[in-house]
């Protein structure tokens, strides 16, 4: 896997590992995404305000991340189907033991699909209950620009995610603000369809 490089965000604990997975590692992983989503289709959110993500989202593992005019939070089934999400393939949970060392497994993996322009606001990930525990990203598809500032405020720096590239949020970065400002339509062939797919591993409780 090669070690990761630590990026100067101004905090500690941002671990980014560029090009971690091989074109076939790509590939191998985003179909084993693609065939689980079938039983659980992407499907765009609402804000609590009733303002729709340019995102759209679906969930992997036993919790998924979820937002309606109820609010933000984890449930175990889809908010359309109503189904349990499906499972995370092996080869993302095999990833997060690797990368993290963590010594639970991930309880939600989130899938966030970017197309036609979409893009996520600069936010925090407070929802999952021990903020100790870390985020492992992985990034699929076309080329992303990553803005990452300190929990507290305080100036930003974007990084490139581009498809293959792994990160871990730890320590204080785990509270960093992040969001995408866009994305670089055309740059992968990889995504059927075009865009890119975030597939972000998580403990929620
Ligand atoms: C920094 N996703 O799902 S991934 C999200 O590319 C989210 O779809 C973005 O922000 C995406 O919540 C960014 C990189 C990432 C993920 C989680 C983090 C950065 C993070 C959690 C804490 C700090
Ligand atoms: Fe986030």
């Amino acid at each position: 896997m090669g070690s990761a490089r630590e990026i100067d965000t101004g905090m500690e604990g941002f671990r980014f590992w560029p090009e971690a997975l091989s074109a076939s590692g790509q590939a191998d992983l985003l179909a084993g995404v693609l065939a689980a989503v079938e039983q659980a289709p992407f499907y765009r959110p609402v804000t609590p305000g009733g303002r729709p993500f340019s995102v759209e989202m679906t969930c992997l593992g036993p919790l998924g991340w979820v937002s309606d005019r109820a609010g933000y939070r984890y449930q175990a089934t889809h908010p359309v189907t109503g189904a349990p999400w499906p499972s995370m393939p092996a080869r993302l949970t095999d990833l997060w033991r690797d990368l993290t060392g963590w010594p639970e497994p991930p309880d939600a993996c989130l899938v966030n699909l970017y197309r036609g322009g979409a893009k996520m606001g600069l936010h925090q990930d407070l929802d999952e209950q021990d903020h100790g525990a870390p985020v492992l990203s992985v990034s699929l598809g076309d080329t992303a620009v990553f803005r990452i500032g300190a929990a507290g405020g305080g100036p930003t720096r974007t990084v490139r995610l581009a498809s293959g590239d792994v990160c871990a949020l730890t320590g204080p970065a785990r509270l960093a603000r992040h969001g995408i400002d866009r994305v670089i339509a055309g740059s992968s062939t990889l995504v059927p369809g075009g865009g890119r797919i975030n597939l972000t591993l998580r403990r929620a409780r």
